[in-house]
């Protein structure tokens, strides 16, 4: 399997899950500004979508979307326990708990990124996304993990986007849970060999 990756992006999340199960694979630099990988290829034509994260399979198929790219891993290992089984309860769960941090904390987050938004308007979405961290510190404080006492895909996830909101100067010391949370998810071998490889890549 290929993973087409940008430093410190989303794509941070099924890389960490690629090494919590122990699975080859190969890393493939994208720079998302030319659209070119660092094998000099066209990512375009991996993913015309032109973004991060993309897992290529061995058959040649392209998976996109982290949320579906980081469950199709875990099901790869079930024993590693990193997604409840299909068509169980807990699995609605974990595909709750994806859609949220990808509609409310990543989409949410990307206007903040966008230098063609006035600041009056990222104000409106900054006051939402801190009510949304908010509401994420009110889980933690109840659970180590985002679906209960268990690291599962979905906190691969959530430690990825959260780690951005330093860019934004949104201090997360100010939510005890959610720095906790960020110590223990990213003192995980797994999570300190993928930032490690990312920024030597
Ligand atoms: N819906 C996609 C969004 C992926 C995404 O936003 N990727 C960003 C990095 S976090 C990217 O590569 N952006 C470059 C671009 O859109 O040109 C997913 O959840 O996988």
């Amino acid at each position: 399997m290929k993973l087409y990756f940008a430093p410190a992006t989303c794509s941070l999340s099924p890389h960490i899950v690629l090494r919590e199960l122990g699975l080859p694979f190969e890393l493939v630099k994208v720079d998302n500004k030319t659209k070119k990988t660092a094998d000099g290829g066209d990512f375009l034509a991996i993913n015309p979508k032109g973004y991060v994260a993309a897992l290529q399979l061995d058959n040649g198929a392209v998976l996109t979307e982290g949320p579906a790219i980081v469950q199709y891993l875990a099901d790869l290992k079930p024993e590693a326990k990193l997604a409840p089984p299909n068509g169980s309860w807990e699995r609605i769960r974990l595909q709750e708990a994806l859609n949220f941090i990808s509609s409310e904390i990543h989409a949410g987050m990307s206007p903040l990124f966008n230098a063609a938004i006035p600041a009056e308007v990222k104000a409106i979405f900054r006051d939402k996304l801190l009510k949304r961290l908010g509401q994420i510190d009110a889980t933690l404080a109840q659970q180590d993990y985002l679906l209960g006492a268990q690291f599962s895909v979905a906190d691969a996830y959530l430690f990825t986007v959260l780690r951005w909101a330093v860019f934004f100067s949104i201090d997360l010391a100010q939510w005890p849970a959610i720095a906790g949370y960020m110590e223990r998810i990213g003192s995980r071998e797994s999570v300190k060999a993928a930032l490690a490889a990312e920024a030597l890549a």
